[in-house]
């Protein structure tokens, strides 16, 4: 029965939610999650009274610890629909060049770390506030600002709300754990788990001593700096020093974003870090309230 197939798999997925989010212990491999949360939302979708807000497919993980300070979102931190073929894709662009004929699209690497939001504040650091559940996240500022990369001065006096991912790198990963292992710790699953762990710390000497690193690819307000699409915005965050990953590329159309996919497939496993996917973005920023998100 499909009604009950959904409630068992809200079952399954709140559980696996949970050993992802708060005990750094995933059980299944995000293919296995992935594929839950799709037949979870092809069922929804065909059983609209079966709806509930409490659904996993209404939220994503990471629920608030109790230690840090709460910090509400400027404007709700959503993740990511999964699309997984060329069908998919051309679907989507379909529905995009309905609104823009003119659509070219920017494509990123999902990078598998921490989502985070950064505030500047005349020329300074300010603070850093994790996802958390989309809505309100947690003040990590501490642990933020010990990352190398991440500069705590910007040319720029304005404020300033920029986006991104943490993430520890695949080397540094391995040494920790090894060095973990060697102590008689317990290992931490994958480098995201590792970079969580890290940034929860209340000790800012453990997350410094863990070489975490990041990068950001979203400018919040970008017209406020004369920004009207995603290249212009990343190329002010680069002027800014605030570190964007030199992966990327302005696409004409869905074929050249499926090409730029097969040759990210292919490069996966020698990059430095985990992505989990491919961000499609319409190019041109100015579009993407009438043409929504995910
Ligand atoms: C999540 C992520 C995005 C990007 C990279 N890594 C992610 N984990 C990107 O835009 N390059 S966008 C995103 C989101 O909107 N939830």
């Amino acid at each position: 029965m499909s009604q009950e197939r959904i409630l068992e798999l809200r079952e399954i997925l709140k559980r696996l939610s949970k050993e992802y989010y708060e005990l750094d212990a995933p059980s299944v491999s995000d293919q296995e999650y992935d594929r839950y949360m799709q037949e979870l939302m092809e069922l929804e979708s065909q059983y609209p009274e079966m709806a509930d807000p409490d659904s996993p497919t209404q939220k994503v993980g990471g629920e608030v610890l109790e230690e840090f300070t709460k910090v509400a979102h400027t404007t709700r931190m959503i993740s990511l629909a999964n699309a997984f073929n060329y069908e998919d894709l051309v679907s989507f662009d379909e529905r995009v060049r309905k609104v823009l004929p003119s659509a070219t699209y920017h494509v990123e690497l999902k990078m598998d770390g921490l989502a985070m939001s950064l505030h500047y504040v005349n020329h300074e650091l300010a603070q850093a506030v994790t996802r958390g559940d989309g809505n309100i996240g947690e003040d990590v500022t501490h642990n933020v600002k010990t990352i190398a990369s991440l500069p705590k001065r910007i040319e720029y006096p304005g404020e300033l709300e920029v986006r991104g991912e943490v993430i520890m790198p695949k080397d540094v990963f391995e040494k920790l754990n090894e060095e973990r292992k060697q102590k008689g710790e317990d290992v931490f699953a994958n480098p995201r788990n590792a970079a969580a762990g890290s940034i929860r710390q209340l000790d800012s000497n453990i997350a410094r001593q863990r070489k975490l690193d990041a990068y950001w690819y979203f400018l919040m307000d970008p017209i406020k700096v004369g920004c009207h699409t995603q290249s212009e915005a990343l190329a002010f965050l680069d002027e800014n020093h605030i570190k964007t990953n030199p992966i990327r590329k302005v696409c004409k159309n869905i074929d050249e974003v499926w090409t730029f996919i097969e040759e990210m497939t292919e490069k996966r496993q020698s990059l430095p870090y985990d992505i989990d996917g491919i961000v499609i973005k319409v190019n041109e920023m100015d579009a993407w309230n009438e043409i929504g998100e995910t």
